[in-house]
């Protein structure tokens, strides 16, 4: 037995990835009893994640067995959306979407087929590899991956240049923790782990957020607001900072553009004005700037709930100015983060072979628009092959998206582990090996190491990993032999292969093959400052590019297209009291496990969270059956009164399946509208009543 050669080991214990599209992407132990899993703990061995793991992955077992897991190919025999299908094998299966495809392209050419995925597994062969050159042989339509960070990223990144922040391992060292929108408990565990560090030395933990949620019951101050207004309050505590003296004046000067126009314009954001607008006491306003920018460093957490706004761009890049103003970027365990997914660049052009597309004009449809795309792109989308993702319960206006699946005449190609409310809507689907059955690399989004998954268990019934789907595919059209038959190890070697990212250096094959996880080289990390990537070079206080595409070029404020901020105006698309805010809950992973007896369990159901106040004006009382709706359609659920929100702010947590008897899936609420900057997801960014049944 080769030391590796895991898939052997019938009783033992094994390394593994946690392949799930969370920051933290934990080191794994899997225990095998007579071949099979028995446990899964976190790798003790992992230097950041360090043996602990959550309680979702835990029981991962029960989801890599669950006996609805899909064993073999299949063609719908009813109705889209019933869920009748029948067997059929993989020959017949390949034949009949390689013949759809070639037909398709002859008469529609290939942009009349569209893929949609995202990152159900976080392997970067399964998601950003074989997948892609099957679709650029293709010719397909493209699609914008923006449903999860795309705002943020781009306020970010118009602020910073250099798609990175604040390391880990840093982020112990903040006096000052300030956790602006994001529920980390139960989304982001290790970065708790690391604030606990902090909190040892007698850092302070301070909770941005609309829910006073899990994250904010383990803080010290929890400071809820009004949804979509953080980028006010980000002004506000600029004014307080450029008032007091609390900037550093030779940073700025050094490091940013355009500090004195910013100076100038936080004027405008006086405490009163701020708070009016968030919610939040001026004095508190004050009290929070100030803690802010006396701290000896401060660290700022940016979460992903305040950027699935109308104006999540600009909040996230309000918030980012914050570290600049003050220079904490100097200070050890000082900055900001949201994504550290720029450091582990990988040679994506090797793997992804955009130089194989027939027609580099090939138009582009953003997935969170998909819905209205099926309805109405021109020329239409003909055929659509999801994987990695469940957009019938995930995207937008879930209505739109079902009129779309629902279309007799597009052809639907699904490739998951189950029959999830998206796979009932194929005509064929295709059954999706789980991460542990295959090889792949894996980097994270926080932390700098990447991670190496070899097969440890045999495939579950017929299934196949997206990387053995896309090579057979490929075959099957007829595409270059060569490019279709890399082994996993061929192209984990191109892929680490690349020299314009100095990070990458020392990453290779063999280093991760003996370690199963290797650190990225962060010598160039100490050069962060003068490698920013921006324009200008600098810190974009003031974007001339920005202003050049139509934004304000300064960080602004601009109020939800629908929604309220806390002066309770009304924006024009609004006819609904209630703000809607429908964040993912602790025993999920977006809709992954929503299927699993044990996760259910542990969450009780979906609740609407609602204020007294508010359920007291409709005549709820807590457990009440309520129904929540606006325009785009109606869910309904028990209500749990209680005030861990502002009056005027009801919450929903977790991305439910499909209930015949009781619609729950919340994104029926949710608008398809894209944000400021980066053509975002707008989930929270709805207004909705409530009556009781
Ligand atoms: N357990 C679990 N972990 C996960 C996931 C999961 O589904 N379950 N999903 C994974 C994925 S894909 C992602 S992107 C991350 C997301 O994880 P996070 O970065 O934590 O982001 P969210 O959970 O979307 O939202 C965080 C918080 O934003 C708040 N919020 C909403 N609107 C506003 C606002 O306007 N201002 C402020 N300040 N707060 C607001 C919500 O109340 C919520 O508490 O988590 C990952 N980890
Ligand atoms: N209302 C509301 N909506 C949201 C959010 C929210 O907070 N509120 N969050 C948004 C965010 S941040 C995100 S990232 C998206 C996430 O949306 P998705 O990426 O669609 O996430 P999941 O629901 O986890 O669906 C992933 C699917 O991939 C499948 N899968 C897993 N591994 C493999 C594999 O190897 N091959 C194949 N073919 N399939 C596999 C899983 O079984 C699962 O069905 O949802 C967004 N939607
Ligand atoms: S979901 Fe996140 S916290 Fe849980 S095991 Fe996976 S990477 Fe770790
Ligand atoms: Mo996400």
């Amino acid at each position: 037995m080769q030391e590796n050669d895991y898939i052997h080991v019938a009783d033992g214990v094994v390394p593994a990835v946690c392949p799930l599209d969370c920051p933290d992407t934990c080191g794994l132990l899997l225990h095998k009893e007579k071949g099979r899993i028995v446990k899964v703990t976190g790798n003790p061995d992992h230097p950041i994640t360090r043996g602990a793991i959550c309680n979702k992955v835990r029981h991962m077992a029960e989801r890599v067995y669950h006996p609805e897991r899909l064993l073999y190919p299949m063609r719908r025999t009813g109705p889209k959306g019933e869920g009748k299908f029948e067997r059929i094998s993989w020959d017949e299966a390949i034949r009949e979407i390689t013949d759809r495809y070639k037909d398709l392209i002859r008469q529609n050419g290939p942009e009349s087929i569209l893929p949609y995925s995202f990152y159900g597994n976080m392997g970067i062969l399964s998601v950003d590899g074989m997948d892609r050159r099957f679709f650029n042989a293709l010719g397909a339509s493209r699609l914008e991956q923006t449903i999860c960070n795309a705002a943020g990223n781009a306020g970010w990144v118009a602020t910073m240049g250099f798609n990175g922040g604040t390391v880990p391992e840093e982020t112990e060292h903040a006096e000052l923790f300030i956790v602006w929108g994001g529920n980390i408990v139960s989304t982001a565990m290790h970065q708790v782990v690391m604030a606990e560090k902090a909190r040892k030395r007698g850092a302070r933990i301070i909770v941005i957020d609309v829910h006073r949620n899990r994250t904010a019951q383990w803080g010290d101050w929890f400071i809820p607001l009004f949804p979509g207004t953080d980028a006010a309050l980000a002004l506000g505590m600029m004014h307080v900072l450029f008032e007091r003296g609390l900037t550093d004046e030779a940073f700025m000067a050094q490091y940013t553009t355009g500090h004195e126009q910013l100076r100038e314009h936080v004027k405008a954001y006086t405490p009163d004005k701020v708070s009016a607008i968030t919610g939040v006491p001026a004095e508190d306003i004050i009290r929070l700037a100030e803690m802010y920018g006396q701290s000896g460093s401060a660290y700022i957490h940016i979460g992903n709930g305040l950027q699935h706004h109308d104006n999540g761009g600009m909040n996230v890049r309000a918030i980012t100015c914050l570290p600049a103003v003050t220079g904490q970027w100097k200070r050890r365990g000082g900055g900001a983060a949201r994504s550290n997914s720029g450091y582990a660049k990988l040679n994506s052009a090797a793997l992804e072979r955009p130089d194989l597309r027939p027609d580099d004009g090939v138009r582009s449809i953003n997935m969170n628009r998909i819905g209205a795309a099926l309805m109405e792109a021109d020329p239409p989308i003909r055929s659509l092959f999801v994987y990695c993702s469940n957009p019938l319960v995930v995207a937008p206006d879930t209505e739109q998206v079902e009129r779309g699946f629902a279309r007799e005449d597009l052809f639907t190609v699904v490739h998951d582990l189950f029959m999830t409310d998206t796979a009932r809507y194929a005509d064929i689907v295709l059954p999706a090996a789980s991460s542990f059955e295959g090889t792949d690399i894996y980097t994270s989004y926080w932390h700098q190491y990447v991670q190496l998954q070899e097969p440890v268990i045999e495939r579950i019934g017929e299934s196949k990993t997206n990387v053995e789907l896309f090579a057979m595919l490929g075959r099957a059209m007829g595409f270059d032999e060569r490019i279709f038959s890399e082994t996993e190890e061929e192209m984990i070697r191109r892929a680490l292969d690349y020299p314009s990212n100095p990070y990458l250096q020392g990453v290779t094959w063999d280093g991760l093959k003996e370690q199963r996880f290797v650190k990225l080289d962060m010598t160039s990390y100490t050069r962060y400052l003068d490698e920013l990537g921006t324009p200008s070079g600098r810190i974009e206080l003031y974007s001339a590019a920005l202003e050049r595409s139509g934004l304000p070029p300064l960080p602004a404020y601009i109020p939800l297209v629908e929604g309220y901020d806390g002066e309770r105006r009304p924006g024009p698309l609004e006819r609904y009291p209630l703000m809607f805010i429908s964040s993912p809950n602790h025993h999920f992973l977006n809709s992954t496990f929503a299927n699993v007896d044990k996760h259910q369990k542990l969450e009780r159901g979906p609740q609407l969270q609602m204020h007294p106040a508010d359920a007291r004006e409709r005549g709820i009382e807590d457990g009440d059956m309520v129904t929540v709706w606006n325009d785009r359609g109606k869910i309904e659920m028990p209500a749990k009164v209680s005030d861990l929100m502002l009056p005027g702010t009801v919450i929903s947590q977790g991305l439910w399946w499909g209930n015949q008897d009781r619609p729950q899936r919340v994104n029926v609420l949710t608008p398809d509208r894209l944000s400021d900057m980066g053509k975002g997801a707008t989930f929270f960014s709805a207004t909705v009543d409530v009556k009781r049944q």
